[in-house]
């Protein structure tokens, strides 16, 4: 069996175990895009003139929709879902969970923002063990369309503990429950060359090396050829100065360019 990295997005959509995961490979598919765009946004006009320029581009849009200082559900969630239908892409919420089971499961359905009503993929550390996993899967249960969790195995920030033994058993941790850990947040390709995980990556960035908080880049090349499925880039679109359109395309071909190169080897 040759390994899941040689693999097109479009074969991989029709054996994956995850619904979601099965989902977002027919978009990426469809859109020939493997760009998420993190929309790190104060104010909620801005935040959603941003998801509706760069939407025809990506295959997700990823939010920390704690950050909006003016949020409320009915003017940010509501059209949000509305724009994800619009241009056809997924909605991923980096909450980044890291409590017991029980707690994570409240913090997942509950409070203001409801994370499980409208986000397709959130993500977990893997530091409490198992049960922050039951805890998501639960609050997924109560929802009648498709969710998926990504766990953090690796992180982009210089120092990250998530390395050697913490991200194998992250890994092993996944396992558990393939059909709703549909991935990783991580820098490389994880798991057996058989298994199909889905690794998502942040710390992607064409101008810049880093910030000055312990933010490092690669490129889209790095990025892809080691094994990410899914490039995620933030300021590298939205940046002072940079044009949200031109710099989603932009992004959008390079990822597009280095997936062709990668399935052709
Ligand atoms: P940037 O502007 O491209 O640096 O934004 C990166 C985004 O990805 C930002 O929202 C971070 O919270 C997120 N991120 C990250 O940068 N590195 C990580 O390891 C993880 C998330 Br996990």
């Amino acid at each position: 069996m040759s390994a899941v990295t040689n693999k097109s997005y479009e074969t991989r959509a029709e054996s994956h175990p995850s619904q979601l995961a099965r989902r977002l490979f027919k978009i990426v598919t469809e859109k020939q895009s493997n760009l998420c765009v993190s929309l790190d946004i104060y104010k909620t006009n801005e935040f959603l003139a941003l998801v509706d320029k760069v939407g025809p581009y990506v295959s997700v849009i990823k939010t920390h929709v704690d950050i909006i200082d003016d949020f409320t559900y009915e003017s940010v969630v509501i059209p949000l879902v509305e724009l994800s239908k619009k241009h056809n892409f997924l909605i991923f919420e980096d909450r980044k969970f890291a409590d017991i089971g029980s707690t994570v499961k409240s913090q997942y359905t509950s409070g203001i923002y409801k994370i499980v009503q409208w986000s397709h993929i959130t993500n977990a550390h893997a530091l409490p063990g198992p049960g922050i996993v039951d805890g998501l899967y639960a609050g997924a249960k109560e929802v009648n369309d498709e969710r998926g969790l990504l766990l953090l195995a690796e992180m982009s920030s210089a120092g990250s503990l998530a390395t050697g033994d913490y991200t194998k058993k992250t890994v092993e941790l996944a396992r558990r429950n393939k059909e709703f850990t549909f991935g990783f947040i991580a820098q490389s390709r994880l798991g057996e060359h058989d298994e199909d995980f889905v690794i998502m990556t942040p710390g992607v960035g064409l101008d810049d090396k880093g910030d000055n908080l312990g933010q490092q880049y690669r490129t889209v090349d790095e990025a892809i050829s080691t094994g990410t499925d899914i490039i995620i880039v933030g300021r590298g679109i939205t940046g002072k100065g940079r044009d949200p359109i031109v710099e989603s395309k932009r992004y959008k071909e390079a990822g597009w360019a280095a997936y062709e190169a990668r399935i052709k080897e």
